[in-house]
C-alpha cells in the first residue's frame, strides 16, 4: 500500500473509500447538478479555452506595444514575455454557463498599470472582430483595478498586475513563490492573491473531482438559502470553498457527496471561533502581516475565521457578524437533516437545493434600506456605496439592546426606475412608495438631458408631453427582523440607523443634492411585488390586525 500522506494540519478522521451506496448517491447528486444546469457545455467549455488562449496573444503584443512605446531595447521588448492565469470559480473548475472568467494579466516591470489602461483595449481592439466584444469597460479606480468586459459570450474579469522583480514574464511562471511579491504594491498584492489562493487550494486537496462536486453543490445551497457574499456578511466564494477544502482533507478518499454529509455535520459542530484552514499559517515578512489573532485584536473578534492558504493568509470571512453567523449555523443544521433524510431514502437532493423562505415566511418585520440618486451616474456609484454599507447597520442591530434577535440582510439588491412630476412626489419615492416605478429605463434622450443640466427633472419628454418629468433612481436592501422572544414589539433601533447614515453620507462621494439614503420599517404584508419569484405566495394582512 501506499506510504501514508497527511493532507492539512492534521490527520484524517476517515481513510475509507466510497461504498457503492454513496457512489450511488454521488451519481445523483451530479445528476441533480445537471438538471439545474449548474455545469457548462463541452462546446461552452471549448469556447472558453479559445477565449484565454486569444487573451494570451493579445497580452504579449500589449507588452511588446508599451516596450516599444517607451523606446526600450529591442532585446527588452522581445524578452518580455506576458502570461495571463485564471482564478475563482474557472480557475477552481466549479464554473457554470453564466460564469465569468476571472482573468489575471501578469506583466514584467517595465509595464505598469497605466500601460494596462492605455494600451490593452485598444490592443485587444485591434487583434479581435468588434462583434466578438460586445462590453468593453476599464475601471481603474475600483480597489482592485479592472477591466470588465465580454468577448464571445463570456463575461471577463480582467485585472492586473506588474511583477517589480522580472524583466522578463515566461511562459512558465508561476506565482506560487512567495519572493514574487517583493516590491508589489498594495493594490499588485490584491491582484495576485486570487491566483494564490486559488493554486493553493487546488494543491491542498486530496482529490480535485470529489473537491469540485461539493463545491459545485455547497455554491448552488449557499446561494439558494440566501447565505453566500462577503458585503452582506456571509462567506463568499472563495471561504465556502476553503471550508469544503478542508473537509476533503478530512476524508481524503471520499466522494462528493459523502464530502457534503460531513460538511454539514462539522461545520454545525465546529468549535469557532476555531478558525478554518489548510495548511500552517507562514509568518510575516517583508513587511507583511498575516492572521495572527494572538497580536491582532481585530483578527480576535472574527467570528468564523476561514483562513486564506496563500501567503500572507488573511481571514476570508472578517464580515461575518453574530447575526449572520446565527443564520448560517440553522442552515448547517437544516441541511444536515435534509442529509440524513437522503440517506435514509426519505429526502432527495433537490430538497437541500430549496430556495429560502426570506420574503414569504421567516420575518413580520423588515427593513428596507433605499438608495436613491437623482441621476444614473450618481446612482451607479451611490448603489455601490451603500451596498458596502448595509452589514454596519446589521452589525449596530446586532450590538444594540433593541431587542433583536436577528438582523438577516437579503444577499440581493432590488433596482427601481421611477418617474413623477414634484418634489412631493419624489419624498414619496425616496420614502419607499412604488406607485412611481416604471419598468423601463428613459430613453437616451432623457438621460442626456439631465445629465447636462445636473439635476435631472428640467428635460421635457419629447414634446408629448409639457409636464416636468423626474426620474428617480432607487436600490433597495432589505434585513429581515427576527424580534428576541418577549420583546416589546416597539422597535428602537435610532441609533445604529443614524451610525449608518453617518457612515454612508460621511463618504467623498455622497452628493447631498443628488443623493439619499432612508431606512424604513416594513410590513411583511406591505413588501413590493417584486421581490417575490413566480410561484411564490406573498404575506397577506390578517385580517383583525389594526395597521
Ligand atoms: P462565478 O462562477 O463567477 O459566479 P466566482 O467564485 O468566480 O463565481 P466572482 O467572479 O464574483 O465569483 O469572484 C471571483 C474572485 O474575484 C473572488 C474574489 O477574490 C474576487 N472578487 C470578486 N468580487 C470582488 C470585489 N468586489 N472586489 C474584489 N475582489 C473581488
Ligand atoms: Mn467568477
Ligand atoms: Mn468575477
Amino acid at each position: 500500500s501506499q506510504p501514508k500522506r497527511q493532507w492539512g494540519v492534521t490527520s484524517a478522521i476517515s481513510e475509507a473509500h466510497p461504498t457503492s451506496k454513496d457512489m450511488e448517491l454521488n451519481d445523483q447528486l451530479v445528476e441533480t447538478l445537471k438538471r439545474e444546469n449548474n455545469f457548462e457545455s463541452p462546446e461552452g467549455t471549448e469556447n472558453r479555452v479559445k477565449v484565454l488562449k486569444h487573451f494570451q496573444k493579445v497580452v504579449e503584443e500589449f507588452i511588446r506595444r508599451v516596450g516599444k512605446a517607451k523606446g526600450l531595447a529591442q532585446s527588452v521588448i522581445d524578452n518580455g514575455g506576458g502570461k495571463i492565469f485564471t482564478f475563482g470559480s474557472y480557475a477552481l473548475g466549479v464554473y457554470g454557463p453564466g460564469s465569468d472568467i476571472d482573468t489575471l494579466v501578469v506583466a514584467p516591470k517595465h509595464v505598469d498599470l497605466d500601460d494596462f489602461f492605455k494600451h490593452f483595449p485598444p490592443t485587444f481592439r485591434s487583434m479581435s472582430s468588434d462583434k466578438d466584444i460586445t462590453e468593453l469597460n476599464p475601471v481603474p479606480g475600483a480597489y482592485v483595478p479592472i477591466i470588465k468586459m465580454e468577448y464571445c459570450g463570456v463575461s471577463i474579469d480582467l485585472i492586473f498586475a506588474s511583477l517589480p522583480t522580472m524583466s522578463s514574464v515566461p511562459m512558465d511562471l508561476t506565482l506560487s513563490e512567495k519572493t514574487l511579491l517583493r516590491g508589489l504594491d498594495d493594490t499588485g498584492m490584491r491582484s495576485v492573491n486570487g491566483t494564490r489562493v486559488t493554486g493553493e487550494l487546488v494543491a491542498s486537496v486530496p482529490q480535485v473531482k470529489a473537491f469540485r462536486h461539493a463545491t459545485r453543490a455547497i455554491k448552488l445551497w449557499s446561494s439558494r438559502r440566501g447565505i453566500y457574499g462577503a458585503v452582506f456578511g456571509f462567506p463568499g466564494g472563495i471561504a465556502w470553498a476553503i471550508m469544503v477544502a478542508r473537509i476533503c482533507q478530512l476524508y481524503p478518499f471520499a466522494c462528493g457527496a459523502t464530502i457534503l454529509s460531513k460538511f454539514f455535520t462539522l461545520m454545525m459542530k465546529w468549535h469557532w471561533p476555531r478558525p478554518v484552514m489548510l495548511k500552517g499559517i507562514e509568518e510575516g515578512t517583508m513587511g507583511l502581516r498575516v492572521w495572527n489573532p494572538q497580536i491582532y485584536p481585530q483578527d480576535r473578534a472574527h467570528l468564523m475565521p476561514i483562513i486564506t492558504p496563500a501567503f500572507p493568509s488573511m481571514c476570508a470571512t472578517h464580515t461575518v457578524g453574530h447575526s449572520t453567523m446565527q443564520i448560517m449555523l440553522n442552515e448547517f443544521g437544516r441541511a444536515d437533516e435534509i442529509l440524513n433524510g437522503i440517506h435514509a431514502g426519505k429526502k432527495t437532493w433537490s430538497d437541500l437545493f430549496d430556495r429560502h423562505t426570506f420574503f414569504t415566511e421567516d420575518h413580520r418585520y423588515y427593513l428596507s434600506i433605499i438608495a436613491a440618486s437623482r441621476t444614473k451616474e450618481a446612482h451607479n456609484s451611490f448603489a455601490g456605496l451603500v451596498k458596502s454599507k448595509v452589514r454596519i447597520l446589521v452589525k449596530g442591530i446586532d450590538e444594540s439592546e433593541a431587542g433583536v434577535e436577528l438582523a438577516r440582510p437579503y444577499v440581493k439588491e432590488f433596482d427601481r426606475v421611477h418617474r413623477c412630476k414634484s418634489e412631493d412626489e419624489v419624498e414619496r419615492i425616496i420614502q419607499g412608495n412604488m406607485d412611481f416605478q416604471v419598468k423601463d429605463e428613459p430613453t437616451n434622450e432623457a438621460k442626456d438631458g439631465e445629465s447636462a443640466n445636473g439635476t435631472n427633472g428640467k428635460a421635457s419628454s419629447n414634446g408629448e408631453s409639457t409636464d416636468e418629468l423626474h426620474t428617480i433612481y432607487t436600490t433597495t436592501f432589505y434585513i429581515g427582523i427576527t424580534l428576541a422572544e418577549g420583546s416589546k414589539k416597539q422597535l428602537d433601533i435610532s441609533f445604529p440607523v443614524a451610525e449608518f447614515k453617518r457612515y454612508v453620507t460621511g463618504s467623498d462621494s455622497y452628493d447631498a443634492d443628488l443623493m439619499s439614503v432612508r431606512v424604513i420599517h416594513t410590513r411583511n404584508y406591505d413588501l413590493p411585488e417584486d421581490v417575490f419569484e413566480p410561484g411564490e405566495t406573498r404575506p397577506i394582512k390578517p385580517a383583525k390586525e389594526k395597521k
